[in-house]
């Protein structure tokens, strides 16, 4: 960690566009002079609106543009005109280009995190020199309000595991009695936080790759970066700039930077970082910790970094029952990362233990649906990439195992290898699983792969095509997939949906995907027919 006087304009960018210019480096507060700025806000989904919404109620004038022209999209469009949006362009036509406002160049594009930096319309504000900021960066600039208390921020990211840490963290602030909610990339938008009624004292702000990439001043009390595997490789570009967006959680610590002590990887960022001045590293380990780290010692969460006598002895955080029965051993990791976060916070041991305990897991991650005839069935829809299906499939043996989707540039060799003992049987789903397919008939020659139309084969296409072309939906294709399972799985086997892939391409999102698994099973173990079609 290094703590130079650098000021947080001089950050470093991973793409060739702006951070700021002398009008936007001076927008520092939400009592700044962001009145007539000249914004463009790129996508009007989920984060896009927060920005637009939250920058014209700032006084700026905003254009919006999205490539869809769909009646979400219109109906969003509409809502921003009336609260008084300059304009809003759909169609891909209108996303392609950088649009000028009132005749002149825009002064700042907010960029949703979806849009990948290659997109024609943020390489036409690159060339133009005009800064591009993800709608974090907004919030951040914005955190600070006269009149209103300011919240700090902890920061949080990983290949996996950041729900589940932001939505510990949360609870554990939350006993302890303060104003905290869980934010960003969970699905509030931070913005929503900062313009809520309710003055948060935290912010447990959950960062994906992407909202990093477009964030560039941050400066959280604390950070994490759970741990770090192969991700969103299309998006990025490569593993490598994946990795650096990662690594900018750790920039501008505050307190600490806590990284898992079981991948160097993490800590290596953490050594790379520039922090503010006093910032300290704390590991996490789900062993016993050595100083400066919390860890377990007899089943017990225990904390060697935030007590004064750290090097002679540990706190006693929580039990590891306190975070549920049948804990693997990822989950006890992200509550050592939350509770790290929520101790540099200041929060107090008996807290940890409470907000453990008052924590509710969110919905299709390693999600029990139903045992029948001796087979569970379990969803983990939420294993989007292959270093999460990796953890649950870790925990069942023997193992039908549902799943392919869109791989995202990603590599599944590792990952069947390590599991193929355990596989009885692998069901394809995903308009396009053929690097999955491939991976398979390299290490798991003998299990059987199913796929949709083909009957047993390890090379079959699906018989009517991807879902999203008029074929079918993605709840034919679940029904399916479930009815394939069921006829393939027997006494003593766990059917695990972890697609280790994206769901969009079937999908409106994991969470449908998880919810279409949960349908097709409930409806197998209740005996109604919901399979599209026969196996
Ligand atoms: N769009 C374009 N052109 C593009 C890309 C997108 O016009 O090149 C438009 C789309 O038509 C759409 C809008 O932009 O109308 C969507 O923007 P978006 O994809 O950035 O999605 P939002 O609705 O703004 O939601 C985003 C996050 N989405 C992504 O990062 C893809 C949400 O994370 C997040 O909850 C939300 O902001 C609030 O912060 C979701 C996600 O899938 C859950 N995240 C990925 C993950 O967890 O793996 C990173």
């Amino acid at each position: 960690m290094s703590t130079p006087g650098q000021s947080p304009t001089d950050s470093p960018n991973t793409d060739s566009a702006r951070t700021d210019s002398p009008r936007t480096g001076a927008l520092r507060s939400w009592d700044a002079d962001w009145a007539g700025l000249r914004v463009v806000v790129a996508g009007v989904g989920t984060a896009g609106f927060a920005a637009a919404d939250t920058l014209i109620e700032l006084g700026a004038v905003v254009v919006v543009v999205d490539a869809a022209d769909t009646d979400a999209s219109r109906q969003a469009a509409d809502t921003l005109r009336i609260v008084g949006a300059r304009d809003v362009l759909l169609g891909p036509d209108a996303a392609g280009t950088l649009p000028v406002i009132d005749g002149e160049e825009p002064e700042l594009v907010v960029v949703s995190p979806g849009w990948r930096p290659t997109a024609p319309l943020l390489r036409a504000a690159a060339a133009a020199g005009v800064p591009v900021w993800g709608d974090i960066e907004l919030a951040w600039r914005l955190t600070e309000r006269a009149g209103r208390k300011t919240p700090v921020w902890l920061a949080i990211t990983g290949t996996n595991g950041k729900t589940t840490t932001v939505g510990m963290t949360e609870a554990i602030l939350q006993a302890a009695g303060l104003r905290a909610i869980a934010v960003g990339n969970v699905g509030t938008p931070v913005l929503d936080a900062l313009r809520d009624p309710v003055e948060y004292d935290v912010l447990a702000v959950e960062l994906s790759s992407f909202q990093l990439h477009y964030s560039h001043s941050l400066s959280p009390l604390a950070s994490v970066c759970l741990n770090i595997a192969q991700d969103h490789v299309d998006w990025h570009g490569s593993y490598d700039a994946y990795r650096a967006a990662k690594a900018k959680v750790y920039e501008r610590t505050r307190v600490a930077c806590v990284y898992n002590a079981e991948q160097a990887e993490t800590e290596r960022m953490v050594e790379e970082a520039d922090v503010v001045e006093g910032a300290r590293a704390v590991g996490f380990t789900t062993g016993a910790p050595a100083l400066s780290m919390l860890g377990i010692v007899d089943g017990l969460l225990v904390d060697r970094a935030f007590i004064e006598e750290r090097r002679t002895s540990a706190a006693e955080l929580a039990h590891v029952s306190d975070i549920g029965d049948l804990v693997p051993r990822h989950q006890v990791a992200n509550a050592l990362a939350a509770a790290a976060l929520a101790r540099a916070a200041g929060v107090p041991p008996v807290a940890v233990r409470d907000g453990l305990r008052a924590y509710q897991p969110g919905a299709h991650r390693i999600q029990a649906v139903a045992t029948r005839d001796g087979v569970l069935w379990v969803n983990d829809s939420k294993a989007t990439n292959p270093h999460a299906a990796d953890a649950s499939l870790a925990a069942f043996r023997p193992v039908v195992w549902i799943a392919g989707g869109l791989s995202k540039g990603v590599v599944y060799d590792d990952l069947v290898r390590r599991h193929r003992d355990r596989l009885r049987a692998v069901v394809l789903i995903g308009a396009d699983s053929a690097d999955l397919r491939a991976a398979l008939g390299r290490h798991a020659p003998d299990v059987p792969v199913l796929e949709r139309g083909s009957g047993e084969t390890g090379t079959g296409q699906p018989a009517d095509g991807p879902v999203g072309t008029g074929a079918s939906t993605g709840h034919d294709v679940m029904a399916w997939a479930v009815s394939a399972a069921a006829a393939t799985a027997t006494d003593g086997d766990t059917v695990l949906m972890a697609p280790a892939a994206a769901s969009m391409d079937q999908f409106v999102s994991y969470a449908e995907r998880g919810d279409a698994f949960i349908t097709a099973v409930r409806a197998l173990v209740t005996g109604e027919n919901a399979a599209g079609d026969a196996v």
